[in-house]
């Protein structure tokens, strides 16, 4: 709502104590909530106590909201979107609920009339990190605006009990530890255990005659088990609506597994029942497939199977007959892994609802689209066909007869060009046989696409070349987006009452291309003193936050310069960390140079089982431990590591920072979305032409952005005349410095040898190009440190980055979807 047209106090006290938002039903809501929920009074209530106090009386005020989005969407005849992601990371609940209700000040007022400190009991809840990064984040984004825009929609996925790792660092070396978010309870789920379905794994499949003779397919499983449905509530911002984010918890089927019981084999029982609840134990932590893993697979076809089957429940419910399937849902699959959903949706319709394949197919592939994350040749999902027949043998079936009608219209196309089918193949038959996910989600699904403009077109010119030269008009580009919610409203309060109050309305925050009307003031020196002061105030709460978790002290003033996402070789921590060591070694030599002081923050998880990631992680601490001891640097450089980055841990960083890396190999990161999440709150970017920077860049002005690196163009062309690292490690003398240093034993107390993995891998093979972007990575980050000199500049550079970032907004990500692939209409539910 606009501040301007705000309406007169009185009638908002009278709304609020009608919708129990005002400040005393809060208060008597938490109290009974503390009472009646936790069994506390006041004085004896843990922190923890407090927290879910506060939790079920926000939940309270959601689900009003719920019940009646439910039920106008149960009789409404618009199509609803359907997410299937095998993660999500929406971030802690609670702030951003109260943020969506609109009642932060006065929760803030009640929770400080009882005497309570908000901000402990906000920081009290643990994360559902049900996700590995991006993919997971972006999943959680799509949600907020899925409601925020009031289109019906439900996210489904895994109730992982385990979900990613907390890291911690010992000795310098990231430690996994257990993720037991559920251990205290969760109060914003809601358990339906009347919402069950079976999933079938293993067995054989048979031929028989139905009563009109038709031959049917019976699939005779091995094994059974159970999903249940938990719910979680996803509000819009400002509106009534409320979605569904649906996760399946695997329970053992009392029906099948306990017939062990009937014949006495209770310890047979019971371990069945354990063998089943594995499935939704624990999120795999790699943010790439996990090879063969039997489990996995598991997982996959649980979640898409359960998902499948409630919403052929939900099209009995509400529309009627399966005919018009494709018009009621949507299916978005977020990347290939639940992309088995199109052979389990053909084996329902034709196996339990009797349809033949012609029609099952016709309604298939109108239902679903498919979202590519990864060009990466590594991060392309296959199947080993013995291990997808064991486990779904029905399946396979399927799959081989989707081939071999595509394959069949592939001939007829392409005359004679059997090299193309071979690569078309939904089976990869070189080497062992293998189920391509891929190609099976093209295949099946109406709409591609690809997650930034520079992937998009790679998508299209590389990866998927034949499916677009056969299906041109398959391929579509969403930029990713960002929530504004989160990442602004809840992440940075302080700048987003400065924005608000600068553009004199908070419009901005349901529709961020307003965020354009700061540029009027970009040259306001009112304005830059205050944006300064915001800046400021964020980095001296991160410089307390990393100091009482790492020991570690940075300055406020100096470059926050800060680098958070997985770690992982192609987003190229140790070209950050080579900058590092040049920048040490420079004032090791002429200590008394006039250089402008810098902390490097560093933040993000690497794959348990991915050992040079572990390593470069290991070398930050290790540079860090150096360079913050060194007396000679006085400070002036400092490097830390900040344990744990995850969303809750993210917001303390992204209003803190000044600068911003994104400066993977272009052409290997297919968006990024941290880079859009840092420039929202004013870091400048140091980056290359890859993923979302291009986009970034191209809106906020090249002036106004740290660009270095090859091109997308030139990475390739270099790796086509042969690309030899050891010439620019042979050639420029400072780069050679810099890795011998490192292999010097300097940074580890003598051991010249642990690091030789990583500084091996650079001067002989360098797969990302580290040592061919050194130059230019390092020039730039000169120029970076002179523009920060000006601070006039710097603050109106910022600003500018802010102003301009409203195309990043995950709202406007969704109504491309909505418009160009869902075809979906909002359909809002007044408050
Ligand atoms: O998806 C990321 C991309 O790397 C990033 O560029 C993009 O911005 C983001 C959203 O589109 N991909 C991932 O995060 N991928 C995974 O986390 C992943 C997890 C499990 C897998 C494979 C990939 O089996």
């Amino acid at each position: 709502m606009s501040m301007a047209q705000s309406p007169e106090p009185l009638d908002v006290d009278r709304e609020r104590t009608r919708t129990g938002m005002s400040k005393t039903a809060l208060k008597q809501g938490f109290l009974d909530n503390l009472f009646y929920i936790q069994g506390r009074f006041r004085e004896v209530a843990t922190p923890h106590d407090l927290y879910m106090a506060a939790a079920y009386t926000t939940r309270d005020r959601i689900l009003e909201r719920w019940i009646k989005s439910a039920q106008r969407y149960k009789t409404n005849q618009s199509r609803t979107v359907c997410y299937l992601s095998a993660e999500f990371l929406p971030g802690p609940h609670l702030a951003n609920n109260l943020v969506n209700l609109g009642i932060v000040e006065t929760a803030t007022e009640a929770a400080h009339e009882l005497g309570l400190d908000f901000d402990a009991i906000i920081a009290e809840e643990a994360e559902p990190g049900l996700g590995n990064g991006g993919l997971g984040r972006l999943a959680a984004c799509f949600m907020d605006s899925l409601s925020t825009l009031q289109i019906p929609s439900i996210g489904y996925g895994i109730r992982y009990e385990f979900g990613i790792f907390d890291q911690t660092i010992e000795d310098g070396w990231q430690v996994e530890k257990s993720d037991n978010w559920l251990r205290n309870g969760n109060p914003w789920e809601i358990p339906r255990p009347k919402i069950r379905f079976p999933v079938l794994y293993g067995g054989y499949t048979e031929q028989y005659r139905d009563h009109d003779g038709r031959s049917r397919t019976r699939w005779v499983p091995a094994q059974i088990i159970d999903g249940v449905a938990y719910d979680t509530p996803i509000l819009g911002y400002g509106v009534g609506n409320v979605n569904l984010l649906r996760l399946w918890k695997a329970e053992a089927s009392e029906s099948f597994d306990f017939q062990a019981f009937n014949v006495g084999d209770y310890y047979g029982a019971v371990h069945a029942k354990i063998e089943a609840e594995t499935i939704s134990k624990v999120l795999y932590p790699n943010d790439e497939p996990e090879a063969g893993k039997e489990l996995r697979l598991k997982q996959q076809f649980f979640f898409v199977s359960c998902s499948i089957q409630d919403m052929i429940r939900l099209q009995f419910n509400t529309v009627g007959p399966l005919d018009s399937f494709a018009e009621k849902f949507v299916i978005q699959l977020n990347d290939t892994h639940p992309s088995l959903a199109i052979a389990e949706l053909m084996r329902l319709l034709m196996d339990e609802h009797d349809m033949d394949w012609d029609r099952a197919w016709d309604i298939t592939h109108r239902v679903f689209c498919y979202t590519n994350h990864t060009l990466l040749p590594e991060a392309l999902e296959t199947w080993s066909v013995s291990l997808f027949e064991r486990l779904l043998p029905r399946h396979l079936e399927i799959v081989y007869e989707i081939n071999r009608h595509f394959l069949d219209e592939v001939r007829v196309h392409f005359l004679g060009d059997e090299d193309r089918v071979r690569r078309m193949s939904l089976i990869a038959e070189d080497g062992e046989r293998r189920v391509r996910m891929a190609n099976l989600a093209v295949v099946g699904s109406r709409a591609v696409n690809g997650v930034a403009a520079l992937h998009s077109e790679l998508v299209k010119t590389t990866l998927f070349k034949d499916f677009h030269d056969f299906w041109p008009d398959r391929f579509h580009n969403v930029t990713n987006g960002v929530t504004p919610r989160r990442f602004m409203v809840v992440a940075n309060p302080r700048l987003s009452r400065l924005i608000s109050e600068t553009c004199g309305s908070d419009d901005w925050i349901r529709d961020l291309d307003r965020l354009r009307d700061l540029e009027a003031h970009a040259m306001d020196s009112g304005l830059h003193e205050r944006w300064h002061e915001v800046k400021i105030a964020a980095k001296r709460d991160l410089a307390a936050w990393l100091k009482h978790r790492t020991g570690v002290l940075l300055d406020p003033e100096a470059i926050f310069d800060v680098q958070a996402k997985r770690i992982h070789e192609y987003k190229r921590q140790h070209l950050n960390l080579l900058h590092i060591i040049r920048c040490y070694q420079r004032l090791k030599q002429s200590p008394n140079q006039d250089m402008v002081p810098r902390a490097f923050i560093f933040g993000g998880k690497a794959a348990p089982g991915y050992f040079m990631a572990k390593l470069i992680i290991k070398l930050i601490n290790a540079v860090a431990e150096v360079i913050n001891n060194d007396p000679q640097i006085n400070g002036f450089i400092r490097v830390v590591f900040m344990p744990d980055f995850n969303v809750k841990n993210g917001q303390h960083l992204y209003p803190a920072a000044n600068l911003s890396e994104q400066i993977s190999l272009a052409g290997k990161e297919a968006s990024g979305t941290g880079n859009m999440k840092f420039s929202m709150n004013g870091a400048l970017t140091i980056g290359t032409l890859d993923g979302a920077n291009v986009e970034i860049r191209e809106e906020v002005g090249k002036e106004n952005f740290f660009l270095f690196g090859m091109s997308a163009e030139e990475v390739s062309q270099r790796q086509r005349e042969g690309y030899h690292p050891w010439e620019h490690y042979a050639k420029d003398a400072e780069l050679k410095s810099d890795i011998d240093l490192i292999n010097s034993g300097l940074f580890s107390h003598g051991d010249t040898q642990l690091f030789r993995p990583l500084t091996d891998r650079l001067v002989n093979q360098d797969p990302f190009m580290v040592l061919a972007d050194y130059r230019a990575y390092i020039a730039c980050q000169d120029h970076v440190a002179e523009a920060y000199r000006d601070h006039r500049h710097w603050t109106r550079m910022s600003i500018l980055n802010v102003a301009r970032m409203g195309k990043f907004s995950s709202d406007r990500a969704i109504r491309e979807y909505a418009e160009h692939i869902w075809r979906t209409e909002p359909h809002p539910i007044d408050l």
